[in-house]
């Protein structure tokens, strides 16, 4: 196989001339195809087939144990100007990263087979899908392609079609992290990731091109690239509203994205659009629609049980790549918190031993195709996308952040997106636990200058007519003692509710300084094991604790210089000044 635009094949030969694989492979993206590589790799010990019974054609592949997460220190964004990549991103120049990287290329692919995915993220017949091809010299990452995106024969046919495409080039390398760089040239539209075989870093349609490229064609072409997941809520009434909401890496998005409702709101039903990553387009009648780029999840493992995510649960029982996974002595996989089972072999193979620190790693991972999930909507696979009715962003907070709050027009709510911060998890390198600024959940993502970036959401107050409600919600509170106030999962439906009632103009809520907070009747606690103070504390906020929030926040903001919006400013002055009115009513 090759193509028909001259474009590609000159590109798939110039590649291949600097790397020196031994074969060309190019991915036609049939079932036989995935077969045929899975068979290649589980012959190679690459691959480790699971209890046929119980898991049926499901797989275990284990990474080197040095690369087994996103490396933000070590990706870049290459653009002439530093000040277009701004601080919130490593920069270095397109001449020094392509001088560094084509030497790392060069003959890396001897002894390999080097493979060439056509892409299509989106569905394929979709105006608001673009297109990318990655070469690659790992089947792993071929096999993760095929289920995490539209990849193929249909996806080269649209490619030909358009005769342009994001370039996206990937070699596992000697996985020597100082030997390990992603780059990203956005005004070539490419990606060069050399030395990790890890999802983040090695699946170039997803991070890299769907959110930090397809960041810089969204400002480009007037929409917006977000680190979000979708979801429809259908209330009994049979009314569906669908909501995007942006959380930083591991606070749940998967779990929100595939939520099963509490026995007291059984009659609701939760539509899974997307768990990771959304386009929003504003349509011709003026609403905000979003699609899905991605047509799979790869999602953080641990934790995932029958109570926590029975629809996740489920849906990974079959056709499911698991990475750095424990093993069983039935040969399951298994996690911790999966409350079921008994590790022997840890994610790294070794006999399990205590000693050695979690059996799964904290990162492991489930790669699986969309259609798995028991809540799949069919509409993810919709052209035109759903129009969206509310943009919920949200962190992992233990104090300050109530539980939701609405913002109080949309460049407040721009505001809220920005002052957006969260602590840290297992999804990327580096300490767990600690607090850090992640505005819109996009600090890893953000293909630019974040105050270009918050320039460009303030512009769709003129963009659009109907723009979504903006809200924030943190399911993480905790007490003094450190336990959660409030349960989590299903019952975060109750909060969506309170979040619809409000896009409707029918449920309550108090003025305050950050926004409107539901008085704690407006939540409908019926069934829930939770005292009305405790819903008190979850929907009331400290003062002081809030102002000393807006002041950092400012010095943030400031700290962007003179490319930071003056109405962002003027936003986080304003609410600065209520805050200050209401101490002094107190
Ligand atoms: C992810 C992440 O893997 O955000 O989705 O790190
Ligand atoms: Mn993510």
């Amino acid at each position: 196989m090759t193509s028909k635009l001259a474009a590609l094949r000159s590109w798939v030969d110039q590649v291949a001339s600097q790397t020196q694989p031994d074969n060309i492979h190019w991915c036609s993206g049939s079932e036989e195809e995935y077969q045929e590589f899975v068979q290649q790799m589980l012959a190679e010990g690459t691959l480790t087939t699971l209890n046929e019974k119980t898991y049926p054609d499901c797989y275990l592949h284990r990474s080197d144990p040095n690369d087994v997460a996103r490396v933000e220190h070590l990706t870049f964004v290459c653009t002439e100007n530093e000040e277009d990549a701004g601080q919130n991103n490593n920069w270095m120049s397109p001449a020094d990263a392509h001088a560094k990287m084509d030497k790392l290329f060069e003959g890396c692919m001897r002894g390999r087979t080097m493979y060439v995915i056509p892409y299509c993220m989106g569905p394929i017949g979709s105006r608001y899908s673009r297109c990318g091809v990655e070469i690659t010299d790992s089947p792993y990452v071929v096999i993760n392609m095929k289920k995490m995106t539209r990849m193929g024969k249909n996806a080269l046919e649209r490619i030909e079609k358009e005769g342009y495409f994001v370039r996206g080039l990937h070699s596992t390398g000697d996985l020597d992290p100082d030997r390990r760089f992603i780059m990203h040239f956005p005004d070539e539209l490419s990606i060069m990731s050399f030395g990790s075989g890890y999802g983040g870093n090695a699946l170039l349609g997803k991070k890299c091109h769907a959110l930090r490229i397809a960041s810089h064609q969204a400002r480009r072409e007037g929409w917006l690239a977000e680190h979000m997941l979708i979801v429809g809520l259908e209330s009994p009434e049979g009314a569906v509203h669908y909501i995007a909401c942006a959380f930083p890496s591991a606070c749940g998005k998967t779990n929100l994205a595939m939520l099963i409702p509490p026995d007291e709101l059984h009659d609701w039903k939760v539509w899974t659009l997307g768990d990771d990553i959304a386009w929003l387009h504003p349509d011709e009648t003026g609403k905000l629609r979003a699609i899905n780029p991605e047509s799979g999840y790869f999602g953080v493992v641990p934790g995932t049980n029958q109570k926590t995510n029975k629809n996740a649960y489920d849906m990974i029982m079959h056709d499911t790549i698991f990475t750095n996974v424990a093993v069983t002595e039935d040969n399951e996989p298994w996690w911790e918190g999966k409350q079921l089972g008994t590790p022997v072999k840890d994610w790294r193979g070794r006999d399990y031993d205590e000693a050695n620190g979690p059996a799964a790693h904290p990162n492991s991972r489930f790669t699986v195709s969309a259609t798995n999930n028991p809540s799949y909507s069919n509409l993810a696979d919709e052209p035109e996308g759903v129009p969206i009715s509310a943009i919920v962003f949200g962190g992992r907070r233990k104090h300050v952040a109530p539980l939701v709050y609405e913002a109080k027009s949309w460049e407040h709510g721009v505001l809220v997106g920005a002052s957006t911060a969260s602590e840290t998890t297992a999804a990327m390198v580096g300490e767990v636990g600690v607090i850090r600024r992640d505005p819109m959940a996009m600090k890893p993502f953000c293909g630019y200058n974040f105050a270009d970036y918050w320039a460009h959401w303030l512009s769709f107050k003129d963009r659009t007519a109907h723009l979504p409600k903006i809200f924030h919600v943190n399911w993480f509170r905790q007490d003094d003692e450190g336990h959660f106030l409030w349960p989590g999962f299903g019952e975060n439906l109750r909060v969506l509710q309170w979040i619809i009632d409000r896009c409707e103009h029918r449920a309550g809520a108090q003025e305050t300084a950050l926004g409107y907070l539901p008085h704690p009747y407006d939540l409908d606690t019926i069934g829930l094991d939770i005292s009305t103070q405790t819903v008190e504390t979850l929907t009331s906020i400290d003062l002081k604790q809030c102002r000393n929030e807006m002041i950092s926040l400012g010095e943030y903001l400031e700290s962007y210089g003179d490319r930071t919006p003056g109405e962002l400013l003027r936003q986080q002055h304003l609410v600065l000044q209520e805050i200050d009115r209401e101490i002094a009513k107190a």
